[in-house]
Parts: C-alpha cells; sequence; structure tokens
C-alpha cells in the first residue's frame, strides 16, 4: 500500500504493543508521532480522536493511568505514539522517574519518530512542569508542535489568554516559535488541522528522500530519511 497521500483518510488503525521502554518498542520501520504532556492532558483522548477509533487507547479519569508507551499503526504506513504521562500524584515517585527515563530514552533516541505533539490544558494558566519540559524538548532539539487541548471546557477568549501566557513564558528560548494548535476530542476541534501536520511533516521527509528511491520503496527511503535527519542532533545529556 503507497502512503504518500493516504494519511488524512486513516482507513486502519490497529493496536501495536505497549512497550515499558525503548528496548521494548517495535522495530522502526514506520514514521512515528507521539503525543506527550502531563497525565489527564488528554493525550488517549486525541489519539483516538485522531484515529477516528474512540476505544483505541484507553481513555481514563484517573491520572497516571497509563503507564507504558502504547503504540498504534495507522494504514499499516505510519504509527500513533501515546507516551506515559508526567506529574505523577505524590506516592509515585518512584515510577514517575522510571517512566520519565523511558519517554526521555523514546524522545531523544528514537530514530523514526517524526513530530512530537506536546498537550497543555487550554484551561490552564502555565504550569511549571509543563513549561519546564517544553525547555527541555527545545534543548534536545525533538521536534514538536503544541497542542491545547480541552478547547470545550472554556471560553475561546480564556484560551487564547493561556496560549499569550504560556508562549511569552518559553519565547526566551526561541527564535521562532513552535507551531501552536487547539483541539477538543468532544468537539473533534483541530483534527483536520492536526492530522494536516501529519501529512505535512511526512511529505516533507518524502521531499527530502532521493527521488529514485522515493517512488517504488516510498517508505523505507522516508524512515531512513528520518533517521538521518535526527542524526543531525546534538547529542546532549539527560536532565532528569
Ligand atoms: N471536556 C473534555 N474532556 C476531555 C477532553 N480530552 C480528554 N478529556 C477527558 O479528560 C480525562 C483524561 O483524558 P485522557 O485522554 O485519558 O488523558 P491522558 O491521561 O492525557 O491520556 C478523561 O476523563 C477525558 O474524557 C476534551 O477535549 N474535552
Ligand atoms: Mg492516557
Amino acid at each position: 500500500m503507497g502512503c504518500g497521500l493516504l494519511i488524512v483518510h486513516i482507513s486502519s488503525a490497529i493496536f501495536d504493543c505497549s512497550a515499558p521502554d525503548l528496548d521494548s518498542c517495535p522495530d522502526e520501520s514506520l514514521p512515528e508521532f507521539a503525543f506527550i504532556g502531563r497525565s489527564n492532558v488528554g493525550k488517549s483522548s486525541l489519539l483516538n480522536l485522531l484515529s477516528g477509533e474512540l476505544d483505541l487507547a484507553r481513555v481514563s479519569s484517573t491520572p497516571g493511568f497509563t503507564k507504558l508507551i502504547n503504540i498504534f499503526t495507522m494504514n499499516r504506513c505510519w504509527r500513533l505514539v501515546d507516551l506515559p504521562g508526567y506529574g505523577f500524584a505524590a506516592g509515585a515517585r518512584k515510577a514517575s522517574a522510571r517512566f520519565n527515563q523511558a519517554v526521555s530514552h523514546y524522545l531523544k533516541e528514537r530514530t523514526n519518530l517524526c513530530l512530537v505533539f506536546a498537550l497543555i490544558d487550554a484551561g490552564l494558566e502555565p504550569q511549571e512542569m509543563d513549561v519546564e519540559f517544553v525547555g527541555w524538548l527545545a534543548r534536545h532539539a525533538v521536534p514538536f508542535v503544541l497542542v491545547f487541548t480541552k478547547t470545550d471546557k472554556v471560553t475561546p477568549a480564556m484560551v487564547q489568554s493561556n496560549i499569550a501566557a504560556f508562549t511569552a513564558r518559553i519565547s526566551p528560548w526561541f527564535e521562532k516559535l513552535p507551531a501552536i494548535f487547539t483541539c477538543s476530542a468532544t468537539t473533534a476541534q483541530g483534527r483536520q488541522e492536526l492530522l494536516g501536520v501529519i501529512d505535512e511533516s511526512m511529505t516533507a521527509i518524502q521531499a527530502e528522500s532521493e527521488p529514485a528511491t522515493v517512488a517504488p520503496g516510498g517508505l523505507p527511503a522516508m524512515v531512513s530519511k528520518a533517521k538521518e535527519i535526527r542524526k543531525r542532533r546534538p547529542d546532549l545529556s539527560r536532565p532528569w
């Protein structure tokens, strides 16, 4: 099956596996797009919204419920990855550290990781943990966009004011701010835009690949290009 133009229409969404660490993740043969953010921010709900399968990823009202790297394959061509949330409740310190390490390894070393969706609750003023985490992504040159979630819960004015406050906090770290999106898993707001981002990202990788290798073996060429792009990143040590 060709993968180039079939992103937005998802005809198959399959649970691949739950991995406790990077070594347990499946091979790096498919481009991956990962969701990260604090527990309860709406990662699993957004993954379900994008995939069109409401029961694909487990949605929980208990913060910290998803403790594994959950990997899903779309159209047999690319993957969505539901990463463990950061910011577990007190009492889960040890587990929290372990998950952070798995997530840190994944974000820094997963060579087929194309883009991270860093989720932030649109209804909240900037949270230190989110600000710090975005700083970490920037320092490690992890490619990411910001997605402000649960826009249905607050007024548009509140969403805009929280986004402005957040970008004011992170802007000193960036020459150019990361792209910003909003979404609601309840109203499906933002779905097409986010699928468009995935489409653009895969198209960009494809465009950077050798024209001669794209035609017959499009996907392998794209993955090896994504890996090459990742190798160009600075090798910085883990901050947590
Ligand atoms: N109103 C509203 N609730 C949401 C939205 N997204 C998630 N939720 C709820 O927030 C809770 C946590 O969602 P979940 O997707 O499990 O968050 P995760 O821990 O980041 O994976 C659940 O009760 C969801 O139903 C949204 O866009 N709007
Ligand atoms: Mg979850």
